[in-house]
C-alpha cells in the first residue's frame, strides 16, 4: 500500500484501475510497482520476527503469508470490487478450493447452482463430497429453489453469472434478499463468481453477495499469459481464508511476477472489455440473423431469456456467448475446424478470440448425463471474443458458416436418400 495519501478524488474506473494503492514516489518514481522476487523477508530482530508471529506486529514474514506485490494487487482489486479485502491466489481454482475449505466443515451443505464452470463442479462434487459435505445443485434461476432448498445446514450458497458455458443469468439481489428472509440468514454465506463480467460490468458485492470470486487468468490478466485468482469480501473473512484456506490448506499462493502481470492487466481492463463487448456483440449479431444457427445465448441480444437482469444487474452484456447450430455436434466441431482466424482453445477473456466445445473440453469434468441435466448440451460452442478488427471476425465466422451448411446440407441429402 502507498505510503503517501494521493489526492482523495471520487475517481472514476479506470483511473482506479491504473493508480489505486501505488504511488510511484514511494518507489523511487518507478512508474510501474517494483517485483518483490523474495521467498522470505528480514526481521529487524528476533523479538520483531515473534511479534510478527504472534499477530502483534505488522510486517512481511515469508511469500506465502504475503508479499508486497501481491498486496498491491489485492489492494487494487478489493478497490475495484468495493470489498474491505482481497486475497490473491495462484489460480481461480485456488481461490474456490482457499475460499471453500475456509468455510465448511464435514456435515455442512453447500447450494450452488446448477451450471458452474467445469473443474469448479468436480471441486464440489468429487472433492467436497469425500470430506463429508453435501452439494445440493439447484436451477437458481427459479429463484423459489433456493428458498426450498435452504436449511439449518447450509453455509454457502455459491453460483456464476453469467454462468460457464451457457450463460445462465442468476439475480445476485434476489439470493440475498431470499437468503435474508430465511431463518438461516447469520449462517449463510453468498458467493458469486464474476469472471465473465470483472467488476467494470457487474459489482456482486454492491447486489448483496459476502465474497466474490475471480479467475484473473482471464480479463483481468487479459493476454493468456499467466494464471490467477482472487476473492475479494470482509476484511475478517480473507484474513481467515488468507490464514487457514490459503496458507495451510491449498497454499496456492500468488508469485510477485504474476501479480505484477495482472497489475499491468488491469490497467487496459477497461479499455479492452469495451471492444470485447463491441466484438460480441457484431458476432452475436451476425450468429443470430444466420440461418444455420438454432440458438445465441448473449446478454445482448433482445432473444436472450434474462435479458431483463442483465439490464439491471449488468453494466453491458460482456465479452463471452454460446451458441447452437442446426446439425448439433457434428455441425458444431465441423464449423470449429474450418475457422482460420479464430482460435481452438479453452480459457477465455483473452486479445485472441477463442471457441471451445464445452461437452468434449472445459465441461467433460461432467458425465454426459449430468451435463443433459445442467443445461450443457452435446451441440453447444462457446465463444470469447477477441480484440481484432471487428470485420476480420466477422468474415471468418462468416465463411465457417458457409462451409458448415453446406457439409449440413449434403448430410441431410445423404440421409434423406438412403
Ligand atoms: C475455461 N475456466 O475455459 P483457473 N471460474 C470460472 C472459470 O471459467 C474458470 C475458473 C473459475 C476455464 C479454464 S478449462 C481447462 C480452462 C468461471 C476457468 C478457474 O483456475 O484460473 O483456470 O480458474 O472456462
Amino acid at each position: 500500500m502507498s505510503k503517501r495519501k494521493r489526492h482523495n478524488r471520487n475517481f472514476g474506473f479506470a483511473t482506479r484501475a491504473i493508480h489505486h494503492g501505488y504511488d510511484p514516489r514511494d518507489e523511487n518514481g518507478a512508474l510501474n510497482p517494483p517485483i518483490y522476487m523474495t521467498s522470505t523477508f528480514a526481521f529487524e530482530s528476533a523479538k520483531d520476527g515473534g511479534e510478527m508471529f504472534a499477530g502483534e506486529r505488522e510486517g512481511y514474514i515469508y511469500s506465502r503469508l504475503g508479499n508486497p506485490t501481491q498486496n498491491l494487487l489485492e489492494t487494487r482489486m478489493a478497490e475495484l470490487e468495493g470489498a474491505e479485502a482481497a486475497l490473491a491466489t495462484a489460480s481461480g481454482m485456488g481461490a474456490i478450493s482457499a475460499t471453500l475449505w475456509t468455510l465448511v466443515e464435514p456435515g455442512d451443505e453447500l447450494i450452488v447452482d446448477k451450471t458452474l464452470y467445469g473443474c469448479t463442479f468436480s471441486f464440489f462434487t468429487h472433492g467436497l463430497r469425500k470430506f463429508g459435505v453435501t452439494v445440493t445443485p439447484v436451477d437458481l434461476t427459479v429463484p423459489e429453489n433456493l428458498v426450498n432448498a435452504l436449511n439449518e445446514k447450509t453455509r454457502v450458497v455459491y453460483f456464476e453469472t453469467p454462468a460457464n458455458p451457457n450463460m445462465r443469468l442468476i439475480d445476485i439481489a434476489n439470493m440475498r434478499k431470499i437468503v435474508d428472509d430465511s431463518l438461516y440468514s447469520e449462517n449463510v454465506t453468498l458467493v458469486v463468481d464474476n469472471t465473465y463480467c470483472t467488476p467494470y460490468l457487474q459489482s456482486p458485492l454492491a447486489e448483496g453477495a459476502d465474497l466474490v470470486i475471480h479467475s484473473a487468468t482471464k480479463y483481468l490478466g487479459g493476454h493468456g499469459d499467466l494464471v490467477a485468482g482472487i476473492v475479494a469480501g470482509p476484511f475478517e473473512t480473507m484474513q481467515s481464508i488468507r490464514m487457514h484456506g490459503l496458507k495451510d490448506m491449498t497454499g496456492a499462493v500468488l508469485s510477485a511476477m504474476d501479480a505484477f502481470l495482472v497489475l499491468r492487466g488491469l490497467k487496459t481492463l477497461e479499455v479492452r472489455m469495451d471492444r470485447h463487448i463491441q466484438n460480441a456483440q457484431a458476432i452475436a449479431n451476425l450468429l443470430e440473423d444466420h440461418p444455420l444457427v438454432e440458438n445465441v445465448y448473449y446478454p445482448g441480444v433482445k432473444s436472450f431469456k434474462h435479458y431483463d437482469i442483465t439490464q439491471r444487474q449488468m453494466r453491458g452484456p460482456g465479452g463471452m456467448m454460446a451458441f447452437e447450430l442446426k446439425g448439433g455436434m457434428e455441425a458444431g466441431t465441423h464449423f470449429m475446424d474450418a475457422l482460420d482466424l479464430v482460435i481452438r482453445a479453452v480459457s477465455l477473456g483473452d486479445a485472441e478470440t477463442l471457441v471451445q466445445h464445452p461437452a468434449s473440453m472445459t465441461h467433460s469434468t461432467y458425465t454426459r448425463e449430468e451435463r443433459l441435466v445442467h443445461g450443457i448440451s452435446d451441440g453447444l460452442i462457446r465463444l470469447s471474443a477477441g480484440l481484432e478488427t471487428t470485420s476480420d471476425l466477422l468474415e471468418d465466422i462468416d465463411q465457417a458458416l458457409t462451409k458448415t451448411n453446406s457439409f449440413v446440407t449434403k448430410a441431410t441429402k445423404s440421409h434423406q436418400s438412403a
